[in-house]
């Protein structure tokens, strides 16, 4: 469609359209074409105007009403055929399909994820007896930026006391301050989980440990050879997956919190963990989780529809980073907290705790320009 929109533009009237649809393929001898272009020259002054008037009078409406059409087919199939579509695939998505595929199409079941369990005594609870209560701080990908990081723990007034910091991982490497970060998170007892700026840290620390020849100018391995050991350590101890459990108040049997995503279906302890770190979306035929966003339907959109069809007391809340570019995308069953803020953008935190005597939760952003 809007291609013949354009040919249109390329040809001064309409006529031109038809004879440059009609002459594809059969050329024109020269002598004809002499022809032509000298009753053209002798017509110049009348046909000039009388075009211009001709191409104005049906031209400019022609266009316009083509316009209108293709942008009226682009959009109907925008908003309307391709949600219709996706529903239609969402609803009709085998939970099953995963699990019973083999090796070649779920290559990740190859290895199993670390998966931890958060201390009970860091769960939010209501303050009794005149104490402040406890609460949860989830914070996005941080990537080294522990200005920001320090802002808004002051934003919500966190106390390490009373208060647990978790992060969901990309805590180093792009920002300014990597190490400073991870020590102000080691002084507060914080936990996180494993983002893939982690794991390539890890993977180019066991790289020179073997003495594999690494890219020396690359800023993981300069960052690698920066950080000191109790670093390192805390690091190699961020889990793929961390489980929170029931928290009291709150209306799901489990809060997750992974840095990138997880396959609806399948126990935490059968994901596949690079995907645990890496996937954006899934492939709702194959039911293979993938890497690029544009492979197939988010993940959380999958996510959310499978927890809405399960029974109330069987859902879980997934609470993640990684996906800057969506940014922060709050839904039922998920909450993405990469806002951004290494690019300038806005660094959030989900907080669970007591207010007003009840369980909830509160995302707070601040800005990190
Ligand atoms: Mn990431």
């Amino acid at each position: 469609m809007l291609f013949v929109i354009y040919l249109l533009h390329l040809c001064p009237e309409p006529s031109g359209l038809l004879e440059l649809c009609t002459g594809l393929g059969r050329p024109m001898s020269r002598k004809k074409r002499t022809q032509i272009q000298q009753e053209e020259l002798n017509d110049s002054n009348q046909s000039s105007k009388a075009g211009e008037m001709h191409k104005s009078r049906f031209l400019n409406p022609f266009l316009a009403v083509l316009a209108l059409i293709s942008t009226l087919v682009i959009l109907t199939y925008d908003k309307i055929l391709a949600p219709i579509w996706e529903d239609y695939q969402l609803r009709s998505y085998d939970l099953n399909k995963y699990q019973s595929s083999d090796l070649e199409a779920a290559p990740l079941l190859r290895s199993r994820p670390i998966v931890h369990t958060l201390d009970s005594k860091h769960l939010p609870e209501h303050g009794e007896h005149g104490k402040r209560s406890k609460r949860v701080a989830i914070v996005g990908d941080v990537h080294g930026c522990k200005d920001q990081l320090s802002d808004l723990l002051r934003k919500i007034d966190f106390s390490p006391k009373y208060d647990h910091l978790i992060c969901v991982g990309d805590v180093i490497n792009k920002g300014p301050d990597t190490a400073g970060t991870l020590r102000l998170l080691r002084s507060m007892g914080a936990s996180s989980v494993r983002g893939n700026h982690e794991q390539e840290l890890l993977n180019r620390l066991d790289e020179i440990a073997s003495g594999v020849a690494v890219n020396e100018v690359d800023p993981i391995t300069k960052l690698a050879a920066s950080l000191e050991p109790e670093d390192i350590r805390f690091i190699r101890n961020f889990p793929h997956i961390l489980s929170l459990g029931h928290i009291r108040g709150l209306p799901y049997a489990n809060t997750v919190v992974v840095h990138a995503g997880l396959m609806p279906g399948v126990s935490l302890d059968q994901q596949d963990p690079k995907l645990v770190m890496n996937m954006r979306s899934i492939d709702l035929r194959e039911a293979v989780p993938k890497i690029p966003r544009d492979k197939g339907v988010a993940w959380w959109k999958v996510w959310n529809r499978v927890q809405k069809r399960q029974k109330d007391d069987r859902h879980t809340l997934v609470v993640y980073g990684h996906d800057s570019k969506s940014g922060l995308k709050v839904k039922p069953f998920s909450v993405g907290l990469d806002s951004g803020c290494v690019k300038g953008e806005k660094l959030s935190a989900l907080v669970i705790g007591s207010a007003k005597g009840r369980m909830s939760q509160e995302v707070v952003s601040i800005d990190c320009r």
